[in-house]
């Protein structure tokens, strides 16, 4: 109810308060910054194990000159340098992989538990462990087999010995090569995860899916998701930026998959990404209805889904936007259907079409001052602490 007069009186004070942001030159102050990285970002992506063995067999038969004018002791050095080449390239590539991932449980709940719901920790913990485990191996098998060549003067034997060792290495790295492409996909998915700084001020966009959200995203901040006219376009978490105090202060806009009204139960990956940002990030909830319902969802599923939202993050604000205005007129009883269902739940609501620019001043207005409010209380409680 608090809320509902705070809005109320935000929508005929704010936009003379406080002028809309400056959503220019974005790209120069995301440059001027120091930008936060995504514990994602540098991860190692491994070759597969076919071309793991054969980037290593063709570095092992490299030709290599030598000093050497004994015969046998040429011989030997060779075949050395092969085996030791071959383990030398796979392990030292496998080590690369598996050192790039971050400790989870080191990570922020955000960014574990997004990994737990893209791939799944644990069985990435394993598949990782399992890299190491063939890395180790490998060494170990190099060191045996070079310890026996060098106690070798045979041509012959030595050829064996090579030959062993290397069907051994080829088999270690056979043995692990669906943990290699559970480990490809992996870096794969966490490499697209967004370089989003936990803990700073954070909008979360979110409705049904179709009702244009990402479209509001592009109009808003520097976000530059995918828009098309069919349902589950947003596939994962973006970002996009924009700046209060001036510059001195950035806001995330965070982009997210539609949600379709159902239970958490039965929410498919692309659902949990959006819960996952509405849990972890949202230090405010814009949430989208399109009473058009050209969207293909109906003006009651997407006040249902409202409330679930509104019940299950009791804690965060949430600003109503009834979107596509510039189609109203074409569908008045649904609009009407609409805005009827929210004033009896005493609802406020902003009226935009995010497509063109209507109703978008007020808006970003008031998310600004929002977001400034909550700033300064965090701002406050930290100093408290
Ligand atoms: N007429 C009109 N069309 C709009 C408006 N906003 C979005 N659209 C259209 O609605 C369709 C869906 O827009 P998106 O922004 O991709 O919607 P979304 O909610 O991100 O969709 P998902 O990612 O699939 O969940 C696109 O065809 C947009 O052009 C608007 O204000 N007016
Ligand atoms: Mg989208």
């Amino acid at each position: 109810m608090c809320t509902l007069i705070r809005f109320k009186t935000f929508v005929k004070s704010t936009s003379k308060l406080l002028p809309a942001p400056s959503y220019e030159n974005f790209s120069e102050i995301l440059m001027r910054e120091k930008v936060h990285v995504s514990p994602f970002s540098s991860l190692v992506y491994p070759p597969s194990a076919k071309e793991l063995l054969d980037l290593a067999f063709k570095r092992s038969f490299k030709p290599r000159s030598s000093k050497e004018r004994d015969p046998i002791r040429s011989a030997r050095m060779r075949e050395v340098g092969r085996i030791a080449s071959m383990a030398d390239v796979i392990s030292s590539r496998l080590k690369e992989v598996v050192r790039s991932f971050p400790s989870f449980d080191a990570l922020h709940p955000f960014y574990r538990e997004l990994a737990d719901v893209l791939i799944g920790v644990d069985e990435l913990r394993v598949a990782l462990s399992r890299l190491d485990w063939g890395r180790k191996m490998i060494r170990r098998l190099s060191r045996q087999y070079i310890r026996r060549l060098m106690g070798s003067e045979d041509f012959r034997e030595m050829e064996r010995i090579r030959k062993a060792a290397m069907g051994r290495i080829s088999s270690i790295v056979k043995s692990i090569s669906t943990d290699i492409d559970f480990v490809r996909s992996a870096c794969q998915k966490l490499g697209k995860i967004p370089n989003i700084q936990v803990g700073s001020p954070t909008i979360v966009i979110a409705g049904m899916p179709n009702t244009g959200k990402s479209t509001l995203v592009r109009r808003i901040s520097s976000g530059k998701p995918e828009i098309a006219s069919y349902p589950f376009t947003t596939r994962s978490l973006l970002l996009g930026h924009f700046y209060l105090k001036g510059g001195a202060l950035r806001v995330q806009v965070i982009d997210t998959p539609g949600l379709l009204d159902r239970p958490l139960s039965e929410r498919n990956v692309i659902e949990l990404q959006a819960i996952l940002a509405l849990k972890r990030l949202a230090w405010l909830i814009v949430y989208i209805i399109d009473p058009t319902e050209t969207c293909g969802y109906s003006v009651k599923s997407q006040i249902s889904l409202f409330e679930e939202i509104t019940k299950e993050f009791s804690d965060i604000e949430v600003i109503i936007t009834l979107n596509k205005r510039d189609l109203w007129s074409q569908f008045l009883e649904n609009v009407g259907k609409c805005k009827k269902l929210l004033e009896e739940r005493q609802k406020f609501f902003y009226e935009i079409s995010a497509e063109r620019g209507l109703g978008i001043d007020t808006l970003t207005a008031t998310l600004g001052k929002e977001i400034l409010e909550l700033y300064d209380i965090r701002k406050a409680r930290k100093s408290v602490d």
